[in-house]
């Protein structure tokens, strides 16, 4: 999955936008998947209240998008920027990779819903592709 330079330069527009609503869309998102996608509740069953909108929800919702928006700043080097956290998911967290698509697909769905006028089928696949480009450079330490 190569980003061209036409994906990095709208995948870079597109977030300057999403930047100052960042928290809720992580929170949204990670919101979502755990009601969309129930299965993925077993790595956060430390948690006390999984529902959408709960503190813990809201406050890793913000750590994901944090990362993700770090990440638009190194999409000439995913690998390497998101080396340790690769690292983490792999032997730490021992996330199952599929799960990374999952995640993806709720933001996606979270974006589109929040930014309806900006979420251009341009917009989409550069994002899509950014997503997956992020969700392989997480899952490369699997391997
Ligand atoms: Ni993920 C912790 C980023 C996908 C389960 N995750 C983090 C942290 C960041 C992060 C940042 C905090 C690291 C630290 O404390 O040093 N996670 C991301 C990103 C993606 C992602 C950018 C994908 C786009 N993580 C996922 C997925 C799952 C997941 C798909 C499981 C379904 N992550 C976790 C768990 C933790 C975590 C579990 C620890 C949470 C906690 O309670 O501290």
């Amino acid at each position: 999955m190569t980003l061209t330079a036409q994906d990095k330069s709208v995948v870079s527009a597109f977030w300057g936008k999403v930047a100052g609503k960042a928290d809720a869309i992580g929170a949204e998102a990670l919101g979502r998947m755990l009601v969309v996608y129930p299965q993925t509740k077993t790595y956060f069953a430390s948690w006390p209240d999984l529902s959408p909108g709960s503190a813990p929800v809201k406050k890793h919702g913000k750590t994901v998008m944090k990362a993700i928006t770090d990440a638009v700043s190194k999409m000439d080097d995913l690998l390497g920027g998101l080396n340790a956290l690769s690292d983490l998911h792999a032997f730490k967290l021992r996330v199952d990779p599929g799960n990374f698509k999952i995640l993806s697909h709720n933001i996606l769905v979270t974006l589109a819903i929040n930014f309806p006028a900006d979420f251009t089928p341009e917009v989409h696949v550069a994002v899509d592709k950014f997503l997956a480009a992020v969700s392989a450079a997480l899952a490369d330490k699997y391997r």
